[in-house]
């Protein structure tokens, strides 16, 4: 059997996909579904149940299959009591708890100690900092990361895959391992993640099929799979966020790479993705829901007439929870003295070029810090079909922009699972060149 199951949980969509490696690869979506986060008493969470009863649907429709793989957005989780009861719903990285907790924390480890010990770009959301805000641990036996939550409900087996254990701010990017020191100093029991697994690793049986650990953090597996077809790229995984950087052989930890904040998060294959997490097309979601707009095309033709105007900081903590986006990039605008937009295409325009600016920016950072050459950058993921983004993009940078494939996440899945169930064979270059070989891609020059 030559058909494998990507289950990809994304902040804003989950789907379920069936890559085939009989003739190349070709990719089918068989179930999609929202993934909409509630609200309630005051504390935002994610619908664990309902997106687990979503990839049920998911994988009935998918048929049968040689394997599965499964990955979402990295840093949250569940708690798990001894019985292996789920206590609560996972809450979503949006809310706000970790502000209570996060000067104590950096108390007990300042910020260039954490990072020195795991490379993980200070955000006020990491596992490390959620941690540190539950309640509920001292009734936990496990803490699972939700590809792993996933993953236990559909093989009973517990485990922590490696590529994003590492976002979480407590493992060291050198060695692979949980950082003892940064865990003793703030009292928290890395014990309490089950033990760790790699991308290809079996991670048990489901109604007769194997699961195996992918990179599930979601970025892993789609930079698994930027077609790249020669080593000086970089890549921007460009969905409700868009992370931005290179792909290197070991971390960087040196206080500049900290204080323009950089992130080491672990790749597959014992790679280093070294990005900038920037915050993608959240800011023009939260506009389509304030306006009430489902279509995003006719905003996008517009704002492409439109000249450039006004360029806000995307990263700006403001933007970061759900809400009235607009009046606050309105707001942003005003305060920094520019042209306040007023249209849904003026503020579409606006996002866009603010993101192509935010890019270049890590892009040249990421080189400085790395000391690494670019030629080209690879744009993956839904923000791949925005074609003004692209362009955009390919003029900021001064770089030509490949475009494509928009399922690289799943795409990564699948091929790491096939790799470990004997159906492909060969290494990161391999795959990227099937993938470039086998998917629709789209250049941009700059102009
Ligand atoms: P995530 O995995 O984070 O949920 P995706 O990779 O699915 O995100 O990307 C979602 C984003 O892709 C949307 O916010 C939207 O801006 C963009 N997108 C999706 N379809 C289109 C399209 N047809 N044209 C332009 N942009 C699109
Ligand atoms: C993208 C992503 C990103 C994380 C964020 C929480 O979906 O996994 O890499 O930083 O979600």
């Amino acid at each position: 059997m030559t058909a494998f199951a990507a289950v990809d949980l994304g902040a804003s969509s989950g789907r379920v996909m069936v890559g085939d490696l009989s003739r190349g690869l070709d990719l089918t979506e068989v179930h999609r579904f929202p993934n909409q986060p509630v609200r309630a008493g005051n504390r935002l969470y994610w619908d664990m149940l309902a997106l687990y009863r979503e990839v049920l649907t998911g994988l009935r429709a998918a048929g049968p299959v040689a394997a599965i793989g499964i990955d979402s957005w990295a840093v949250d989780y569940g708690v798990l009591d001894d019985e292996g009861e789920l206590l609560g719903n996972p809450v979503h990285y949006r809310d706000g708890r970790t502000e209570a907790v996060l000067d104590d924390v950096l108390a007990k480890v300042p910020r260039e100690q954490l990072y020195a010990e795991t490379g993980i770009q200070f955000l006020p959301f990491n596992t490390v900092f959620q941690l540190a805000a539950d309640s509920r641990l001292r009734w936990a036996e496990h803490v699972l990361l939700v590809p792993d939550l996933l993953s236990y409900w559909l093989t009973g087996v517990a485990g922590t895959e490696l590529t994003n254990a590492s976002t979480t701010g407590l493992l060291d990017p050198r060695t692979g391992q949980w950082s003892a020191e940064v865990a003793k100093r703030l009292g928290l029991d890395t014990g309490l993640f089950p033990p760790l697994r790699g991308p290809g690793d079996f991670a048990g049986m489901y109604d007769g099929t194997p699961v195996y650990a992918v990179g599930s953090h979601d970025t892993a597996s789609a930079v698994a799979a930027v077609p790249a077809t020669s080593p000086n790229f970089a890549y921007i995984s460009s969905g409700t966020w868009s992370l931005v950087g290179l792909e290197l052989d070991e971390p960087v930890l040196t206080e500049e790479s900290r204080a323009a904040n950089f992130t080491n998060e672990l790749g597959v294959d014992g790679k280093v993705r070294y990005l900038r997490n920037v915050s993608g097309l959240w800011l023009l979601q939260e506009c389509l829901r304030e306006w009430e707009v489902e279509s995003l095309s006719p905003l996008l033709a517009a704002a492409a007439k439109l000249p450039r105007r006004s360029v806000v900081d995307v990263d700006d903590p403001r933007f970061l929870p759900p809400g009235d986006m607009p009046s606050r990039i309105a707001a942003v605008c005003a305060a920094t003295g520019q042209p306040v937009p007023e249209t849904p295409a003026e503020f579409t325009r606006c996002v866009l070029d603010s993101l192509a600016e935010a890019y270049r920016k890590a892009i040249d950072d990421a080189v400085r810090l790395s000391g690494r050459r670019v030629d080209c950058v690879h744009i993956v993921g839904g923000g791949a079909r925005n074609e003004l983004l692209c362009r955009l993009t390919a003029n900021a940078c001064g770089l030509p922009v490949v475009a494509g494939p928009v399922e690289a996440t799943a795409l990564g899945n699948v091929l790491v699972q096939a790799r470990a169930a004997g159906a492909f064979g060969g290494g990161l270059g391999d795959m990227r060149e099937l993938l470039a070989r086998t998917q629709p891609l789209r250049e941009y020059r700059p102009g």
